[in-house]
């Protein structure tokens, strides 16, 4: 069947086929506008744990997505396709967190790595996997954008779209992040772990063509990283969300901020959305919670007024969801990577329908 048979004989009604891609949706990759990259990796993740397992717990609960969205009606007939992992990666992560902990573990109770030959060694070997795993995504990620298609990362912890930017970076000259986050992830190198999930901001600054990092939710920070935003010369600007409660509380709006934010950013954007930026309440079993945040709709929001600004989004990484007792998490993760693929769709000019309006009086 060519892909125009697909869509007349699938149901979008219907719960997805068990055996189909993420959605539910009946297209292979060929077929598919959007391919999405698993990441399964959380090898230097401290505190919660889980994140190696969001792209399987997105998966599941992506098929109870109803594709008949209000904003993107008729996004899913330009397919979404969830691609296979980067080779031997969740066995890696497996081995590589494991021989992490013991040097965690050391450095939380004060002691000295560096003093400690076997910890060095390994701390050796796991900054050499790490870098193996960027490696691995970059390739993967230029191997799509070639083919000329719309790539997505989906994490993994936020050290997984690395390699997601550098292979950004090797097709666009300059572009800016659009960084939601509890975290600044401007720690240089923590806890020794060059590629940790707490760097990955710091890493994306070595890539010149990363022009600026808007970051926005923030309310986790060290001194080091208030030191690398006032040495970025406003290549790094932050709006934490004290900044932005602050500001909510004594009468501005949303969509003003959305504006500011927007503005903010250069020409072309990569949006990368660590899911604990909102609510905990969105994400309890995320990696590193933190009180305050975001809603749902209010991100949504801002992603809809990027798209519409006249910016190119130009891609979009999802890290740090994590599963729970129940699928709520993953519910969550769905439906946001839904909406983030049918903004980038949308504002690259692919058709989505058009919005459905309801009466209302
Ligand atoms: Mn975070």
């Amino acid at each position: 069947m060519n892909k125009q048979q697909i869509i007349e004989s699938f149901d979008p009604s219907q719960p997805g086929l068990a055996d189909a891609t993420i959605f539910g949706l009946p297209f292979s990759a060929d077929d598919s506008e959007i391919i999405v990259i698993p990441v399964p990796w959380e090898v230097t993740v401290s505190y919660g744990a889980g994140a190696s397992k969001g792209p399987e717990t997105v998966l599941e609960a992506s098929y109870q997505v109803d594709l008949n969205h209000q904003d993107f009606p008729e996004l899913w007939k330009l397919g979404i396709y969830l691609d296979q992992y980067p080779p031997k990666l969740k066995r890696k992560s497996k081995k590589f967190k494991k021989m992490a902990q013991p040097i965690i573990e050391c450095l939380e109770e004060g002691g000295d790595v560096g003093k400690n030959a076997e910890l060095r060694e390994n701390l050796n070997k796991i900054n050499d996997a790490c870098a193996n795993m960027v490696d691995a995504v970059k390739e993967q990620t230029t191997n799509w954008l070639n083919k000329g298609k719309k790539v997505v990362l989906l994490g993994g912890d936020h050290s997984t779209p690395l390699g997601y930017y550098q292979a950004l970076a090797s097709k666009y000259d300059n572009f800016g992040i659009l960084h939601l986050d509890a975290h600044m992830d401007l720690r240089i190198a923590y806890e020794g772990f060059t590629f940790s999930h707490a760097s990955v901001m710091y890493n994306a600054l070595q890539i010149p063509e990363i022009s600026k990092i808007v970051q926005v939710g923030i309310r986790d920070f060290c001194e080091q990283e208030v030191e690398v935003v006032n040495e970025s010369n406003g290549r790094v600007l932050v709006n934490t969300d004290a900044d932005l409660k602050t500001e909510s509380f004594e009468g501005k709006t949303w969509a003003e901020q959305c504006d500011a934010i927007i503005e903010s950013l250069p020409q072309k954007v990569c949006i990368s959305f660590d899911i604990d930026g909102m609510y905990p309440w969105y994400c309890p079993n995320t990696g590193t919670p933190v009180p305050g945040g975001f809603s749902f709709e209010q991100a949504t929001y801002l992603f809809n007024k990027l798209a519409e600004s006249g910016k190119e989004i130009i891609g979009f990484d999802l890290v740090e969801v994590a599963p729970g007792k129940d699928d709520w998490d993953g519910n969550v993760g769905a439906r946001m990577l839904f909406h983030m693929c049918g903004v980038l769709a949308k504002n690259n000019g692919l058709n989505t329908g058009t919005k459905i309006n309801f009466p209302r009086k």
